[in-house]
């Protein structure tokens, strides 16, 4: 009976691949702090959020799922990455049951709602497990630069939608999951609307330090400034998801430490960090400068890269504290958050001296909009390209044969 009900749905023009074509060839709808804020205003309601999320959801899923459809077989067909599909038309399916639902059922409205949380939790692990995938490839392949490049606009891409579809899915729970937040009853769900940015990034520092102090046994000092240009000597807010922003700053601070720390290891002279927090008419800004040596230009780029920083996850000595930083994700996911509303996160760094980490963030609500991955044409040539040779001369040290030169 099952096989016949599963062979039914295959053949309806209802099955999961035409359900992911279908919804794939809408763009998501990028949402902006405004709107996010709105949801969660007296005048809006579960069902109209139901209403959005039973259309939004399968968008983004469908539009990541076709780029999942594209990964070079070798990765696709790994098993940590078969799971991680399985999760996502399970999820698809899901959603999709509610599409027949009335939105006057109130059965059903909060029935979704028990959905969307059970869909935020089958998804906790992807970041862990699709890095798996990534070492079983490496295992078996290696790496070379042309499919470097590939998971890398795949993952930020596929990381990227997750956390906007994490959003979506903890707005509506946390705004009609039931319960209000006792410790910060002005919040929006996960969003801020007058974030305290200092107060986030010393609470970043604190968290780092502790964790620097496990493992050094000391730790840098922390001298931080703050210039609001726009109103001299207010303090400075934005609207803003805090736990993003704290998600950045214990990155960069932990990097910052481990910089210092290693760096400074003869002289136990551990120069502070300093933070620099500007507030202008468009961008909010938060520099982070070390002195822990720096990384030569030439490394810069590895620091982001998934490939080259996924190293099989240590297994043993789990009772040991976390290291400082430097293995997994850390630095591209925190890139990708502060991408997320329209921002940035940028490293520029002196060799020898130190290294200055820069958070971009847009200063005005109206301007921090989703930044969403869409699957079109574009996006399908980035995986079909057959890549050819570089335009540009590969650099030798020196030429083969400078005699071919020489006049005799
Ligand atoms: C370093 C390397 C790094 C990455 C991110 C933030 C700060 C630093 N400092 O040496």
């Amino acid at each position: 009976m099952r096989l016949l009900r599963a062979l039914l749905r295959c053949a309806s023009p209802g099955s999961i691949p035409q359900q992911v074509d279908f919804y794939s060839r809408f763009s998501p709808s990028p949402l902006s702090m405004k709107q996010f804020l709105d949801f969660g205003s007296e005048n809006a309601c579960e069902k109209t959020s139901f209403m959005f999320l039973r259309q939004e959801l399968p968008v983004r899923l469908a539009n990541i799922m076709k780029e999942i459809s594209l990964l070079p077989d070798n990765l696709l067909r790994t098993p940590s990455v078969q799971l991680v599909q399985s999760w996502y038309v399970q999820s698809l399916q899901e959603i999709l049951d509610f599409k027949d639902k009335s939105s006057e059922d109130s059965g059903a409205i909060h029935s979704f709602t028990d959905t969307v949380i059970k869909i935020r939790n089958r998804h906790n692990d992807v970041i862990p497990t699709m890095a798996q995938g990534v070492i079983e490839y490496k295992e078996s392949f290696g790496i070379d630069p042309v499919t470097s490049q590939n998971v890398q606009y795949f993952l930020d891409r596929f990381y990227m939608s997750r956390i906007s579809i994490r959003m979506l899915l903890n707005q509506h729970s946390l705004l009609f999951g039931g319960k209000i937040n006792p410790a910060h009853p002005k919040h929006i769900g996960s969003i801020d609307p007058s974030c305290n940015v200092v107060g986030v990034i010393r609470d970043g520092y604190e968290s780092a330090k502790s964790l620097c102090d496990l493992y050094y046994m000391s730790s840098p000092e922390l001298v931080l400034e703050e210039l609001n240009i726009k109103s001299p000597g207010q303090p400075m807010q934005v609207v803003y998801v805090p736990s993003h922003l704290y998600h950045m700053v214990f990155e960069l601070f932990k990097n910052a430490m481990r910089a210092t720390m290693e760096h400074n290891a003869d002289r136990c002279i551990y120069p502070p960090i300093h933070v620099h927090v500007t507030l202008g008419n468009e961008d909010l800004t938060v520099k982070m400068s070390d002195r822990g040596g720096g990384v030569p230009m030439r490394k810069i780029d590895r620091l982001f890269n998934y490939m080259y920083s996924t190293a099989p996850r240590p297994r043993v000595e789990t009772s040991r504290a976390t290291p400082l930083a430097g293995f997994g994700y850390g630095l591209p996911i925190s890139r990708l958050y502060a991408q997320y509303f329209q921002g940035d996160l940028k490293l520029y760094s002196l060799e020898g001296y130190g290294t200055d980490a820069v958070i971009y963030i847009k200063a005005l609500s109206t301007e921090s909009i989703e930044r969403l991955p869409v699957y079109n044409k574009a996006a399908w040539k980035h995986y079909k390209a057959n890549h050819e040779a570089d335009d540009w001369c590969v650099p030798s040290s020196e030429p083969k044969d400078m005699t071919t030169f020489r006049s005799t």
